[in-house]
């Protein structure tokens, strides 16, 4: 329950140095943001060395911690590290070891109480990670502004695929009952850098916006506010008809206009912090500007013009497609969205997912990354699993995001990073936004799997800093979680590295994607035949024939292909230098093609299912030798979950295995065992 941020008694060595370098407390207090740093620090001290500094307000002794900023610090501290404040921000900290009137000490420096907040929470992990902290020169700043959660959840506490119990927002007893679970969520987000959150599914439910519910969200930003977090709400576009009793929706209707003027004021008045809208418009059912004829700019503007006098944002969903439409859904984004570039608001940001399908476990970065220089681009990532084993499966997805962070988009030449897009710096864009779906609920531990905390973290990690190496992040969240025995974190970071490869290779390998059965998204489903859809252009996505398998997206089948810049294309566009990672993702290939591995592709990805399942088997030795060292509960959970990924990790590798052979009539490759 306490998630990353439980601390253990510091080792005997460290909890003796820690006394002496941290023996009094220097840290002028001016508001509740910063009672609150003070006061995870003191009860930090407490639980690592069992020992509260003494609270000085002027340097006396060796080993004082100073915290704040430049108008609260004193003067000789200050001059000290002061070079470094323009490095730090609004939201940026310092934390250095120093030497003040001979005596050694150290100080968390930061311009805003902001940066102090953040600057505390890194500096109780260097402690809970038993660091060396007599020569500390950290400077840190988030790379990218809004830094959010997008909640999938329903006014009726369900979560849409959310796999971790209820939503975490009693709205029942809101406004009256404050939950102290929002205030540990609140906790949880301040101490990895998050900093809004967007409370309901973009599948939104009008209710959402009228007064009572704006009542229950703004006593929710009460709480998150000293967390430095902010609210922002998903929108129904139709909302105007649905509460305002108007004939249409249409964003060139003036009586439309002056309803969300006359509401936005409203969600001001509640929340005057309010950080903007979400929307889903006309996408999988969602009402839209396109039912009265408008384009996703004509209805971003229109929120944005009523948001832009108070400071509010739009994040405009990219996530469109039609399943009526003969066009590969994988094509249908970039379609409607790359020729609006240049034409949306300074305050609309467009949230498009990672990939140009569906958050897959494994998807080549979306083509409009790159493709929208005069428009502001986030990205959406889904910490949530829905298609990688829910919160049954140990997939850490660090390593997923930060595939698609470095992924090159040669928008601007080499090192047109789609991390270097969502930063700003490549296309200077103002306002730099990242978000995540969340996977938490009312689960004991928050998200179900014990592994899935390290999702939530590893999102927060790298939406402060995209660049971020995915093991160091992981490393981090072992030893604040479990704590820092070497044998254990040792025995379990290759795990968590590996294992969202290893889930790629029983559920989707080499480029294949959307297996899962098409309404619950978990087991396999390969098979479908009964529902046609015309945005699968075939059976379904893998197209598997006699002929082969695999979705042709060059220049002889979809063309998805043209959608990326011309670097992009000729690294996929031969089958014989297409990373195999990719490799049916942009081809149909016949079954005897030769892979690099000189395999045939049917011999390949029989490979590859059989590993996925071996390599579960291999978590699960691994784990077992760990039996003693976690908390007994935890231990058993994941060794039950372990036992149950392993069985559907062999499910999904004999359907899919025996369901391609119908079509490849080729044996199992010899040495491996016949599926069951
Ligand atoms: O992945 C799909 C999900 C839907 C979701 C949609 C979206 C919120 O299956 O449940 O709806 O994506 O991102 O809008």
């Amino acid at each position: 329950y306490g998630l990353w941020l439980g601390v253990k008694p510091a080792s005997g060595e460290r909890s003796a140095s820690y006394k002496k370098q941290l023996s009094a407390l220097l840290f002028p207090v001016t508001n509740e943001m910063d009672s609150i740093a003070k006061q995870e620090l003191l009860s930090a001290l407490n639980g690592l060395i069992g020992h509260t500094p003494k609270q000085v307000d002027a340097i006396q002794e060796e080993g004082t911690i100073l915290i704040g900023t430049p108008s609260t610090l004193p003067h000789l501290a200050r001059e000290a590290v002061a070079a470094h404040l323009p490095l730090m921000g609004t939201e940026g900290y310092g934390i250095y070891s120093i030497t003040v009137l001979e005596k050694p000490a150290t100080v968390i420096l930061a311009n805003t109480t902001n940066g102090i907040l953040y600057g505390t929470y890194a500096f109780i992990g260097l402690l809970q990670r038993n660091e060396d902290i007599s020569s500390l020169a950290i400077t840190s700043q988030p790379k990218v502004e809004l830094r959010l959660l997008n909640h999938w959840d329903n006014l009726d506490r369900t979560v849409e695929r959310g796999y971790a119990g209820f939503s975490l927002w009693d709205w029942h007893r809101l406004p009256g009952y404050r939950d102290p679970r929002y205030t540990d969520y609140a906790r949880a987000n301040a101490s990895i850098g998050i900093n809004g959150t967007v409370l309901n599914n973009v599948n939104a439910n009008a209710l959402m916006l009228t007064t009572a519910y704006l009542e229950k969200a703004a006593a929710l930003a009460d709480v998150f506010r000293p967390y430095g977090i902010r609210v922002y709400l998903s929108a129904r576009f139709s909302a105007p008809v649905e509460l305002g009793g108007l004939e249409n929706a249409d964003p060139l209707n003036p009586a439309v206009q002056r309803w969300w003027a006359d509401k936005v004021a409203e969600i001001y008045g509640h929340i005057p912090d309010f950080g903007g809208f979400l929307v889903k418009a006309n996408s999988e059912g969602q009402p839209g500007p396109q039912n009265y004829g408008r384009s996703h700019a004509d209805g971003a503007n229109l929120l944005a013009d009523v948001l832009k006098p108070h400071g509010g944002v739009v994040m405009w969903r990219a996530f469109v497609y039609e399943d009526t439409e003969p066009e590969d859904r994988a094509k249908q984004a970039y379609n409607e969205f790359k020729p609006l570039g240049g034409t949306f608001r300074d305050n609309v940001i467009i949230q498009v997912k990672n990939g140009p399908i569906d958050f897959q476990p494994r998807e080549p970065f979306h083509p409009l990354f790159g493709a929208m220089p005069r428009s502001q681009l986030m990205t959406e990532f889904q910490i949530t699993q829905e298609y990688l084993g829910f919160a049954t499966h140990l997939v850490y997805l660090g390593t997923l995001f930060s595939e698609t962070l470095q992924a090159d988009t040669y928008a601007d030449g080499p090192g047109s990073t789609v991390a270097r897009i969502v930063d700003g710096s490549l296309n200077g864009q103002a306002i730099t936004a990242i978000a995540g779906v969340a996977n938490t609920g009312t689960a004991i531990n928050w998200t179900g799997h014990p592994f899935a905390q390290a999702n939530w973290y590893a999102y927060g990690r790298l939406a402060w800093d995209p660049d971020l190496d995915a093991a160091g992040i992981a490393e981090e969240w072992l030893r604040l979680t479990f704590g820092n025995d070497a044998s254990f974190i040792n025995a379990l970071l290759p795990i968590m590295m590996r294992s969202r490869e290893t889930t790629v290779n029983y559920m989707t390998p080499l480029g294949l994607h959307h297996l899962m059965g098409w309404d619950h998204h978990f087991g396999p489903g390969p098979w479908i035949r009964d529902k046609p859809r015309a945005d699968w252009t075939s059976v379904y996505y893998h197209n598997a024939s006699k002929d082969g398998i695999g979705f042709d997206r060059t220049a002889t089948g979809s063309n998805a292909l043209s959608q990326y810049s011309s670097e992009v294309r000729a690294l996929f566009e031969n089958p014989q230098t297409c990373p195999d990672e990719y490799l049916l993702w942009f081809h149909h290939l016949p079954w005897d093609f030769r892979m690099k591995s000189d395999e045939t592709l049917w011999e390949a990805l029989c490979r590859h299912y059989y590993n996925g399942v071996e390599e579960v088997a291999a978590m699960q030795t691994v784990w077992e030798a760990q039996r003693g060292k976690v908390n007994d509960t935890i231990f058993r959970e994941v060794t039950d979950l372990l036992a149950m990924q392993h069985k559907e990790a062999k499910l999904w590798r004999d359907a899919c295995v025996l369901y391609f052979q119908q079509f490849s009539d080729m044996p199992i490759p010899e040495g491996l065992e016949p599926p069951e």
